[in-house]
């Protein structure tokens, strides 16, 4: 298989995006000093906690002194609902977006005119990285609305130059129909998404390695290395990974460039990242696995300082783009962590081996029970249509012994045919808890 040619073209990179690391430095700590200020000025809550410590903005004096600087939480602002948050007068904040608060109050993010500016700026680059250009039309299926995919995405590329299909989430087969007729050189879709609907192009007699499409620009959602090539082989495109988070923006605070795929770098010009150990809170070095924290060096409505984002990843050093570190590519949440039988998994890790098993599909969950006392994981998985079902007990046989050799844990699977596991179009559901029912 040969992948659609893409060409590196440095005279559409941003100015940012060729500084020396020093200069970068240099630009990141007058950053932090003006966002630790507005914060301490403008934000009771930051206020207090930084009060609290006896810190002030002026003691901001080098990057390493973030560390004086409280963490913040999802909870932190969930107590501060709906906008007390925000550095700026309502007024002056000219959109909101926030999550879906699944579990609790939601949480809102507020965006100044500047803001959007920045965000349209950052996702444009993204495109670049991933081998989008001006000119390109594109497909936007991550949803719209208070969801920040979808318009995240649909202001960069337009600020690319792009011509932009706003399709959002849902309605497959109508979107099949504007990807044959309109003919989209570049998609924005959760993989979970993009690989339901590769089934309903199949369905439709539509073969998705004849399709125009070249590039894919997949996040929302952990998805591995596993993962890129059953999408790169089945579609014939280049599948590049998109980071990002409400609290901090939304799509395109870090993305992988077509050229390297080798995780994604992240817009340290914009955003300050540090690992932690999850556990004890203490700093972790680089090319180690911890829980990623994030500090806003630009944002203006609603600056945000050490960001506990959940997402365990460990930071690289750039390539494609040097000055900017890497993460590598997110294995999961510390809240997606299942323990079973003292045993950590994460659902990453049971996708790529579901993905080296031929005859099992990327569909699958993990059920977790408590019938006893411990844990138990069943691995939901569908297999391919062609797969006859008496093949499916030898299929779960090899499934359950290599969960067994490879992660540690004893799992019961189930195999279910075609259609067994429901199909998200956004972010897919992988666990399934059912331990306090
Ligand atoms: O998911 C923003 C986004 C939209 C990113 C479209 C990329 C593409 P939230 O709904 O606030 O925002 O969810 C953020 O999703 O903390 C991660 O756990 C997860 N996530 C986002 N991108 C990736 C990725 C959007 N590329 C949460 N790989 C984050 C793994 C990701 N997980």
């Amino acid at each position: 298989m040969s992948l659609p040619q893409t060409d590196s073209r440095p005279d559409l990179y941003d100015d940012a995006e060729r500084w020396s690391i020093d200069e970068l430095r240099a630009r990141q700590l007058e950053r932090l000093q003006a966002t630790v200020t507005a914060s301490y000025e403008h934000v009771p809550h930051y206020r207090a906690q930084l009060e609290e410590r006896g810190v002030h903005p002026s003691d901001i004096r080098s990057l390493d002194d973030i560390r004086l600087l409280p963490f913040t939480s999802k909870n932190d602002l969930r107590d501060n609902y709906p906008f007390e948050m925000f550095a700026v007068p309502r007024e002056q904040v000219v959109r909101v977006h926030a999550s879906s608060g699944t579990t609790g109050r939601a949480t809102v993010v507020g965006y100044t005119k500047n803001d959007i500016t920045t965000w349209a700026t950052l996702v444009a680059r993204c495109i670049r990285a991933a081998g989008g250009r001006p000119g390109d039309i594109a497909h936007v299926s991550y949803g719209y609305g208070l969801f920040t995919g979808g318009l995240g995405v649909h202001y960069g590329a337009e600020h690319l130059g792009c011509t932009v299909v706003p399709a959002s989430g849902g309605n497959t087969e109508k979107q099949i129909q504007l990807i044959t007729d309109f003919r989209p050189r570049v998609i924005f879709i959760t993989p979970s998404y993009f690989l339901a609907m590769l089934d309903v192009m199949e369905q439709m007699g539509v073969d998705p390695k004849e399709t125009s499409l070249e590039i894919g620009v997949f996040g929302a959602e952990p998805w591995t290395q596993a993962m890129r090539k059953e999408i790169e082989e089945r579609a014939n495109m280049h599948a590049t990974d998109i980071f990002g988070l409400s609290e901090l923006m939304g799509p395109g605070v870090a993305q992988e460039c077509v050229e390297t795929k080798d995780g994604l770098h992240l817009w340290e010009d914009h955003f300050y990242p540090e690992i932690v150990n999850p556990l004890t809170d203490a700093p972790v070095e680089d090319g180690q696995t911890g829980e990623l924290v994030l500090t806003s060096l630009t944002k203006e409505a609603m600056p945000i300082l050490r960001y506990r984002t959940r997402d365990l990843t460990q930071l690289l050093p750039g390539t494609a783009r040097p000055a900017f570190r890497r993460m590598a590519k997110i294995t999961g949440r510390t809240d997606d962590l299942m323990i079973v039988r003292g045993v950590n998994v994460f659902p990453t890790q049971i996708e790529e081996i579901i993905l080296e098993i031929d005859g099992l599909t990327p569909h699958f969950q993990c059920v977790l029970t408590r019938p006893g006392r411990m844990d138990e994981l069943t691995i939901k998985v569908e297999a391919a249509g062609r797969v006859d079902p008496s093949a499916h007990e030898g299929m779960a046989n090899v499934l359950r012994s290599q969960v067994k050799s490879r992660i540690g844990t004893s799992a019961t699977v189930q195999i279910v045919g075609k259609g067994g596991i429901e199909r998200s179009v956004g972010k897919a559901r992988r666990i399934v808890d059912q331990r306090n029912l």
